[in-house]
């Protein structure tokens, strides 16, 4: 009889719960990059995916190109929970942990293969450093191959010396001070204007990247290197995403699986279709000569080595996975 009333008890009190409207979720999404980079739109994608999947129960709004928080300040809004949800260029987060920045060594991964393999040997622990954070990674998506944007021919390292280096993150910085050259952070939206002012005379970043900031307009020359793929990746505090009920959770993971992959192929697929943009608007577009070359992959050889030596066997047992799975 008790268990019998109990068990009534508990039916009514779920099925009130269902009877009620379900709290509609509202949640802003800061972003660093403009609306017509096509990790926005995937992100915008992302948003109505998760809408649909939920009949409107999780409303992300977007705030793109760092309106809503600047690219430093994005993470840790997510951590104190200010913003929900927002995404970040991974290898930003260097200084917190060297996992981070393994996407931004050049040439460990530099085709979309390796990078894949990459993302898969690195993925448990960059999951693990951020739930230490209270975060959940939902996805993370790579940019196209990192190549050099100058104002006149680069044929060795020795062009770039004493030259001011756009630098988007550490890796970039080191790079520039390996090449002989003088690192200045810029954020993405901000290249234009530090080209202008003469604050900066070169770049290493995607042909997307020189497409969003018109790279024809202050450089003249891309040396095509391709030398890594960094990622963005989209956390969301956990406590956040642990209050919404499991269909919703289940959601919002299923549409982050969606956008993963169909972010990866988003950016495969505009590499050749923004390189032939950046030539259609004038620039000398140039594969990088032998010396140039030999050059960046001493870089890329000193820089894995401290990468590996900062990193420990956390970092190492990366790499053998890494080089495993290739
Ligand atoms: N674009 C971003 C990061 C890497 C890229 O291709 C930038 O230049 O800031």
């Amino acid at each position: 009889m008790t268990f019998i009333a109990f068990r009534s008890l508990t039916g009514a009190v779920a099925g009130a719960a269902f009877a009620l409207p379900a709290a509609a979720a509202n949640w802003d999404m800061p972003t660093p990059y403009g609306d017509s980079v096509f990790h926005t739109q995937n992100i915008t994608q992302f948003a109505e995916d998760v809408a649909a999947a939920t009949d409107g129960a999780v409303e992300i709004t977007v705030h793109s190109a760092g309106s809503l928080y600047a690219h430093p300040e994005i993470k840790d809004s997510v951590r104190r929970g200010l913003a929900p949800i927002g995404e970040v260029l991974m290898s930003r987060l260097a200084n917190e942990d060297p996992v981070f920045a393994v996407d931004s060594i050049p040439f460990l991964a530099s085709s979309y293969e390796e990078a894949e393999a990459l993302w898969e040997a690195s993925r448990p622990l960059v999951e693990k450093k951020l739930a230490a954070q209270g975060l959940t990674l939902l996805f993370a998506v790579p940019w196209p191959g990192q190549s050099l944007y100058s104002q006149e021919p680069l044929t060795s390292a020795a062009d770039l010396e004493g030259a001011s280096f756009r630098a988007y993150n550490a890796a970039t910085e080191r790079l520039a001070q390996l090449m002989g050259a003088v690192p200045t952070q810029v954020e993405a939206g901000d290249i234009p204007t530090a080209f202008a002012t003469g604050r900066v005379d070169a770049m290493i970043t995607s042909p997307s990247t020189g497409v969003s900031s018109q790279a024809w307009d202050f450089t003249s020359h891309y040396t095509d290197t391709q030398a890594w793929l960094p990622k963005n990746m989209v956390i969301v505090n956990t406590r956040a995403f642990e209050a919404l009920p499991e269909d919703q959770r289940a959601a919002l993971l299923d549409a982050a699986a969606t956008a993963e992959t169909r972010g990866w192929e988003m950016s495969a697929a505009e590499t050749e279709e923004k390189i032939a943009t950046l030539e259609e608007n004038g620039m000398t577009v140039s594969q990088p000569s032998d010396e140039l070359a030999t050059e960046l992959a001493e870089v890329g050889e000193t820089m894995t080595a401290e990468w590996l030596d900062e990193a420990g066997d956390e970092g190492r047992q990366v790499i053998e996975a890494y080089q495993s799975g290739m």
